[in-house]
């Protein structure tokens, strides 16, 4: 059983005490014991172990195969397992949300519970459920490679968020998936902080191609040649090997479908931008001129002519009542330029694959299948919260969506929690816990919120600063308990810069500088290169870009802002998370240097604590350490009882629970709700289980007696 688990006890909700001091003692000590996962009731508190754990293997999945999750010691297959089974019995939707800061390990959390359930199911060895785990498991590598980069707080960090749905059939076989992405860091393809790297893609192909591959996409194979790997100056990872992985994603390339043809424009693509980023610009007179060596090598693997592209780089067409005309850029433009197109070619590839992944996990293309009745399991791995040196618009949308997560804990579990005991008629003692819908208001809300603000200036014809954003922002948010910036807290020494400003993050202060979010906000591409892109020789390029082909005196219509389809896409999210029951797995970072030995004290404490995990104990425990469905219940444990043995005949399954209980004398623990039995102390949980662990081998006995008279 969960709690007797050897080192410290298995569910914090079983302390002694409830205080952070003994719930650091317990996390500490099963740490340091190698036990990174202990619960709260049914949520999985893990702690990044930092080395290789001999706990995935075929013994541990059959150990927690089929069994509830008090059975067994603490262990996430547990959580996947109960996913698994509540959407296959109860027919369910349910998800698997995994949250915690940057580098605490969600995306290792999310593969794991992708290998367990490819797994435990297709015991009948079908091809087409083989072939579709395959695409499942093959498709971390093609996302992670062009999704994933180094950064100071994670060697393999997610830099997009993902939500994956796994379709199910009525035995609970995968049969299907579909992966919604979030935000991608573009920014990242055009610049690096030092001690960062871009997307793991680039190196890639720059290590693992062959020399001749390398031939056709007009490379030389060294990182620091070129603008847009160099920058971070850390071009190799020592726990990343790109050679291997690059033949590992052409390999998942094969195993999705995807055409010869489409795989090698995936990496022209990628060849291309390099080029891109190493064209200079060089002034004659008030224009730009491209210099031709990297625009020629760019055109040649766009498929686009020299000449167009150039043209592209060096100048815009503009429409102005029904007029088109030219308008040479200057050097700076130029350069502003090149660097939008870099990131959107690589945006609209990544997308693109995205869209490939899903067609190959299209349940609906299969039609000799009725897949409509089907459930889902969808597993949130998304990136997770990050302070850095510099925080930029990216990591205020980052922050931002870390916070929403944090709000559907609140809501699912601290909140909801507490409402169940008053639904099901239980007297209950209400606890405190930190809500911070505050903070999504202060980014969210219609007029007052930041996103708001942002739009609101982007949407201004006349000339619009960054620091006239800010400004507006102080105006606005004056007395805001979250938001502060320098103008508004003059000696304020965390705000050194005018540009500056702090959000008081549920998961600590971040502080923003301004620059650069109008501009990521408005997300711009100049039109020519739409026009340029569309028009590509090569099919798959230019069936990235359909906007291309539009009359340019007809593209009149503001898109909506970054910001704002960032938000939208999160509320979506949100509300298809609440659409279904919901499993959580709760991630601790133990250190910054990616020790397995360090457990940096106040680092976790830190986290515990914006967690909520200990008012999730609270919660949990001051009322009851666990609730059963009156039927499930007396499925469970009826064979403890002459009266209940084989079948309670006498009414209810209520009444059947009570029976049981009085019988053993368990009746001043518990509490009977309305469709629910609720028991307070692990003890008597655990008494059940050794009743019923003592009876079973007596019945299964008398069950073989019975069955052999029989024949
Ligand atoms: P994240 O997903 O939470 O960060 P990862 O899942 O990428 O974090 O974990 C970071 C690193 O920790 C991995 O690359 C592994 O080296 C190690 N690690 C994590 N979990 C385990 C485990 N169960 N067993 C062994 N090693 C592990 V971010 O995407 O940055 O928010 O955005
Ligand atoms: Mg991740």
């Amino acid at each position: 059983m969960a709690t007797q688990d050897e080192v410290g006890i298995g569910d914090f909700v079983l302390l002694d005490e409830i205080t952070i001091e003994k719930f650091m003692e317990n996390l500490k000590r099963r740490f340091q014991g190698g036990k990174i996962y202990t619960y709260i009731g049914e949520v999985c508190v893990s702690v990044n172990p930092y080395r290789t754990m001999n706990i995935y293997g075929p013994q541990q999945i059959s150990q927690y195969k089929g069994r509830e999750i008090f059975e067994n010691p603490p262990h996430i297959f547990a959580i996947a397992d109960a996913a698994h089974r509540e959407m296959k019995q109860q027919g369910r939707d349910t998800c698997i949300v995994i949250s915690g800061e940057s580098g605490s390990g969600k995306t290792e959390a999310s593969k794991i519970i992708m290998k367990y359930i490819a797994a435990v199911t297709n015991v009948g060895g079908q091809q087409e459920i083989e072939r579709v785990k395959n695409v499942l498991l093959q498709s971390n590598s093609i996302l992670e490679a062009f999704g994933n980069a180094k950064t100071n707080r994670n060697d393999n960090s997610s830099r997009f968020g993902k939500y994956m749905d796994i379709n199910f059939d009525f035995k609970g076989d995968p049969i299907g998936g579909h992966i919604n992405n979030y935000l991608l860091e573009k920014s990242r393809v055009i610049l690096q902080q030092p001690g960062e790297r871009n997307f793991h893609s680039f190196y890639q192909l720059l290590c693992g191609a062959s020399d001749s591959e390398l031939r056709t996409y007009l490379l030389s194979r060294d990182p620091s040649t070129f603008h847009y790997t160099c920058q971070g100056n850390v071009s190799k990872v020592e726990a990343i090997s790109d050679r291997s992985d690059y033949k590992s994603v052409v390999a998942a390339f094969k195993t999705l479908g995807f055409a010869q043809e489409e795989t090698e424009t995936i990496w022209k693509i990628v060849a291309a931008i390099l080029h891109l980023g190493n064209i200079q610009f060089s002034s004659s007179g008030d224009d730009s001129k491209p210099a031709i060596e990297g625009v020629h090598k760019a055109a040649a693997l766009l498929a686009v002519t020299p000449q167009d592209l150039s043209k592209a780089l060096s100048e815009r067409v503009i429409a102005a009542r029904g007029e088109v005309m030219q308008k040479t850029h200057t050097v700076s433009e130029a350069e502003y330029g090149r660097d939008a197109l870099a990131k959107a070619v690589y945006d609209r590839l990544f997308t693109w694959i995205v869209d490939k992944v899903n067609k190959a996990l299209d349940p609906a293309s299969k039609s000799d299948r009725k897949f409509k009745t089907g459930t889902v399991i969808g597993v949130l791995d998304i990136y997770g919260f990050e302070i850095f040196d510099n925080n930029n618009f990216e990591q205020f949308c980052i922050n931002y969506c870390n916070e929403k997560l944090q709000q559907l804990f609140i809501e699912l579990v601290l909140k909801q929690e507490q409402e169940e005991y008053m639904r099901e008629g239980i007297e209950w003692q209400n606890i405190e816990y930190f809500n911070n819908q505050i903070i999504c208001d202060l980014v969210e809300q219609p007029h007052k919120g930041i996103i708001a603000i942002l739009d609101e200036a982007c949407l201004n014809v006349g000339k619009v600063t960054d620091e006239m954003v800010l400004e507006a922002m102080d105006k606005k948010l004056t007395n805001h308990k979250h938001f502060t910036s320098r103008q508004l807290s003059p000696m304020d020494k965390a705000l050194r810069h005018k540009e500056e400003f702090r959000i008081r993050h549920y998961a600590g202060d971040v502080v923003y500088t301004i620059i650069g979010f109008l501009d990521k906000n408005k997300d711009l591409l100049f039109q020519d290169f739409k026009r340029l892109l569309f028009n590509s020789g090569n099919k798959v390029i230019s069936s990235m870009w359909p906007e291309g082909a539009v009359d340019i005196t007809k593209t009149t219509k503001r898109p909506l802002t970054a910001g704002t389809l960032f938000k939208n896409s999160i509320i979506e999210l949100v509300k298809i998370l609440k659409s279904k029951e919901p499993y959580y797995v709760r991630c601790i970072k133990p250190n910054e240097e990616k020790s397995p030995v360090l457990f940096g004290d106040e680092r976790v404490r830190h986290q515990v604590c914006y967690l909520g995990l200990l008012e999730n104990v609270r919660v949990r425990r001051a009322g009851f350490a666990h609730r059963q469905r009156y039927d499930k219940f007396l499925k469970r444990y009826k064979m403890i009882s002459q009266f209940t043995w084989p079948n309670f005949h006498a009414g209810s399954d209520k009444d059947g629970t009570r029976v049981l209980i009085d019988e053993l004398r368990f009746s001043s623990d518990v509490r009977y709700g309305h469709t629910k039995i609720f028991i307070r102390s692990p003890r008597t949980l655990f008494a059940l289980e050794k009743a019923r662990n003592e009876i079973i081998p007596g019945i299964v006995v008398l069950l073989q007696k019975q069955w052999r008279g029989a024949i």
